[in-house]
């Protein structure tokens, strides 16, 4: 009994999100920048992370909590999120562009909730880092191409870029590789980019890939995916297009559930659930 209540708070201390998979702190990662500056959600969702966590979210990619002023400077240049995060000094607070009643309570500014006393408390977070390179990004449209920071440059030394596809309910995404290549080595240890049919970089590893050779397409079982890019400290490579579109759910017949398919062409359909690295 105790062993099983033991099972089940370390599964749900990795449901929960933040923290180490191999070693290494694994992101959280919704993410939308302007003037050096963005917004962090956890994985596990809106409002999870205390002031410590948010303040280890920014610092482990070589940021820190944004200011005041820097939120501030950063939404008068049109930086708009509705949800309120950690700033330097425990501060709470987001920044609002255009007025609107259901967020920001139809003012615009920042919308300030004080320096919160109970640090404790699970807001998303505000992060500043003019230096970080500008890669990743959120994508909710249909279609559309993404490329590596640069490209058709190569790339630079020490990236890290998460991509979300988000599509509509129901949707699946049918990923393309366009142009690749990265630094080869056999484990792809170097330079790769990782593909998870999930919502973060810890559920649904799809597959880890580097060198020249194209991948095969891929399409999710959901309406999100996740690509992560990182890049270490030397060899760079030509880079990466990768093209995705929508796939609309198939009336009738009902895709996913006990498909046969696993392979057509050079087409994977992931099935089902993948375990864990
Ligand atoms: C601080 O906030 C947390 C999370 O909301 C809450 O569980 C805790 O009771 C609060 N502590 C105090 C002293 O109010
Ligand atoms: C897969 O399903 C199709 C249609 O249901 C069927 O015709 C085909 O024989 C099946 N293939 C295998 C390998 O089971
Ligand atoms: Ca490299």
């Amino acid at each position: 009994m105790i062993i099983l209540i033991y099972l089940f708070l370390l599964l749900w201390e990795e449901a929960q999100g933040w923290g180490f998979k191999d070693g290494i702190f694994h992101n959280s990662i919704w993410l939308e920048r302007a003037a050096g500056v963005y917004h962090r959600e956890a994985r596990s969702g809106k409002y999870k992370l205390t002031y410590a966590e948010a303040k280890a979210v920014c610092e482990f990619e070589g940021g820190r909590l944004a200011t005041y002023k820097q939120l501030e400077a950063a939404r008068k240049i049109g930086f708009h999120v509705c949800a309120a995060g950690w700033m330097a000094k425990g501060r709470v607070g987001y920044p609002i562009v255009k007025p609107g009643p259901n967020c920001g309570f139809g003012k615009t500014g920042i919308i300030d909730y004080g320096v919160r006393l109970n640090r404790s408390e699970r807001w998303d977070a505000y992060c500043y880092n003019p230096h970080a390179k500008e890669c990743g990004g959120v994508f909710t449209d249909p279609k559309r191409i993404f490329k590596s920071p640069g490209f058709p440059n190569e790339y630079e030394d020490n990236q890290i870029c998460y991509w979300h596809i988000r599509l509509k309910y129901g949707q699946r995404i049918h990923l393309s590789f366009l142009n690749f290549d990265l630094e080869d080595d056999p484990g792809c240890l170097a330079d790769y980019v990782e593909i998870y049919d999930s919502y973060d970089d810890v559920h649904g590893f799809v597959g880890r890939y580097c060198g020249d050779q194209l991948p095969d397409d891929i399409i999710s079982t959901g309406n999100v995916m996740t690509l992560k890019f990182l890049s270490d400290a030397s060899v760079t490579a030509g880079g990466f297009q990768i093209k995705y579109v929508a796939v609309d759910p198939v009336s009738k017949s009902s895709p996913g559930k006990n498909t046969n398919t696993t392979s057509t062409g050079n087409k994977n359909f992931l099935t089902g659930r993948f375990s864990h690295l």
